[in-house]
């Protein structure tokens, strides 16, 4: 049922709406909870908020009715099939993707593609404009939707705007080959505030205003020229749902599933994992590169260790995703061949999505959790493994690359692109006495839950509230 309401105080708008409308070959419409680590997030923080959320449905064609799910209005933005290509697996992922993600694969430029961008921005922008309360607050999410502050502000100049990068802010010698990096920052600067996972992704976006729109900037103050105004980019760490999270984790169910799963396996010595979308950004391959070396050097060996990497499945239809999925399976197929015995493989390697109770067995049934990427805005999967280990066991792997890591840093740290020192962190992890595994899980699940998604969700709204409204130039030299 639709609500009676019409205006919102608090809406929210991102790619994707919090779930999807799928359906079926005989017409019935299914509503399932949508993947990915913003709707994680996202979810516990609307629970408690009376508020809308604009954002695809995850269907080509035409949007569907709005409608209320678990207590939020959901407003539905429609995207054709040249859309999805050109705006959504164009640009914000063979474009913009890249170029924010150190250019680990090279970015695509299509203008085209950002005739799309341009195009999909202002009818988001026009949807929340319609939605929003006079005086509303309206809160943007990543990299898909850079052009909407700006937009917006243009058709609702008394609403307050902010903006979340859920993803890094590249370093401005990177930004700068976007063709239209200029128009990319004056998007975002329609906004009062603007949010980072990191306060090296903050500084970089006042850089590059700074070096490639000459604008004034003060710490972190950007003026926009030719206005009054002044808008703050700060760094806010996003978080995890500890509380909910951990009491899934404690659900007998969980904990016998997770015993199951180490069964299943053969109750290894000690159980790898990984969980990440198939991206790139990842660092599957160097995990993977570094694990077999380890069998190579008989340091490891199947089945008293093995390793289960989960691979959810992620945008399909762009190339070089289908290129990295090809080369991870060849790999996983190597050292199969190589060192699996019957019954006993030496990775599992599973291309599907799993439900999070699922997810919370497999965290609590793995010794060692990899989180290898290569760069990552956040990576809540640390935070997850961490939350999900009440009983202290386990150890956490964790790139030096991810912004977890300016969190986590008792963790077992490592730079990915060195295989030998990879291979060091993974070796500590297993090798390290279990009492100050103990000790250094305890000090991770200190921060995460003293730092979870609900605290990050209120000092967000209260930076919002409290950037700056009026010219505030004697700040700005
Ligand atoms: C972006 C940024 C930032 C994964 N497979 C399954 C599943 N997942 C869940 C994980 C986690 C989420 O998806 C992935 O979040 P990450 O943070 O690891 O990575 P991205 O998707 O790249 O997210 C990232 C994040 O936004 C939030 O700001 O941290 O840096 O790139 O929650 O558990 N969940 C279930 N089944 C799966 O198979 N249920």
């Amino acid at each position: 049922m639709p609500s009676e309401r019409s205006t919102y105080d608090l809406v929210i708008a991102a790619n994707r709406l919090p779930v999807d409308r799928v359906t079926a070959d005989d017409g019935t419409v299914e509503i399932r909870r949508s993947p990915g680590g913003l709707v994680t997030a996202m979810e516990s923080v609307m629970r408690d908020h009376d508020g809308a959320w604009v954002g695809w449905a995850g269907e080509t064609g035409d949007a569907p009715e709005p409608f209320d799910d678990g207590g939020i209005h959901l407003h539905p933005v429609g995207l054709s099939a040249e859309d999805v290509a050109f705006y959504y697996e164009g640009f914000s992922n063979d474009t913009l993707w890249p170029i924010y993600h150190d250019v680990i694969v090279p970015a695509s430029f299509h203008r085209d593609w950002w005739q799309a961008y341009q195009r999909v921005n202002q009818r988001f922008a026009e949807a929340v404009a319609a939605l929003a309360a006079p005086g509303a607050t309206v809160w943007v999410h990543d990299y898909q939707l850079q052009l909407v502050p700006a937009m917006l502000r243009r058709l609702r100049p008394d609403v307050r705007i902010g903006w979340f990068d859920h993803i890094p802010f590249p370093p401005v010698e990177l930004f700068a080959q976007l063709p239209w990096r200029s128009q990319l920052l004056e998007g975002l600067l329609g906004a009062d505030f603007l949010g980072f996972q990191r306060q090296a992704d903050a500084r970089n976006f006042v850089r590059a205003c700074r070096q490639l729109l000459q604008a004034r900037t003060k710490r972190d103050l950007v003026h926009v020229e030719g206005s009054s105004r002044t808008v703050r980019a700060a760094a806010i760490p996003i978080s995890v749902d500890f509380k909910g999270l951990e009491r899934l984790a404690k659900q007998p169910e969980v904990m016998a599933r997770s015993a199951q799963i180490r069964e299943s396996l053969g109750n290894p010595k000690v159980l790898m994992l990984g969980v990440d979308r198939l991206d790139y950004t990842k660092g599957i391959r160097h995990r993977l590169k570094a694990y077999e070396e380890l069998l190579v050097e008989g340091r490891f060996s199947p089945p008293d260790v093995t390793l289960v990497q989960v691979a959810t499945p992620s945008r399909e239809r762009v190339g070089a995703y289908r290129t990295l999925r090809g080369e991870i399976e060849q790999t996983v197929g190597r050292i199969n061949g190589e060192y699996s015995r019957i019954g006993a493989p030496a990775v599992h390697y599973l291309h599907h999505s799993y439900p999070r109770e699922e997810m919370a067995a497999l965290f609590q049934a793995a010794d060692v959790m990899l989180v290898t990427p290569l760069r990552d805005g956040m990576n809540l999967v640390a935070k997850e493994y961490v939350t999900c280990r009440h009983d202290l066991g386990g150890a956490l792997v964790l790139s030096e690359f991810t912004g977890a890591w300016h969190e986590l840093h008792q963790a077992f740290a490592c730079n990915p692109h060195d295989i030998e020192g990879l291979k060091q962190a993974m070796v500590r992890a297993v090798n390290t006495p279990a009492k100050d595994r103990q000790r250094i899980m305890q000090a991770l699940r200190r921060r995460v839950s003293d730092h979870d998604v609900q605290r990050w969700a209120a000092r967000y709204l209260a930076a919002l509230r409290s950037a700056p409204d009026r010219p505030r130039l004697e700040q700005v030299a």
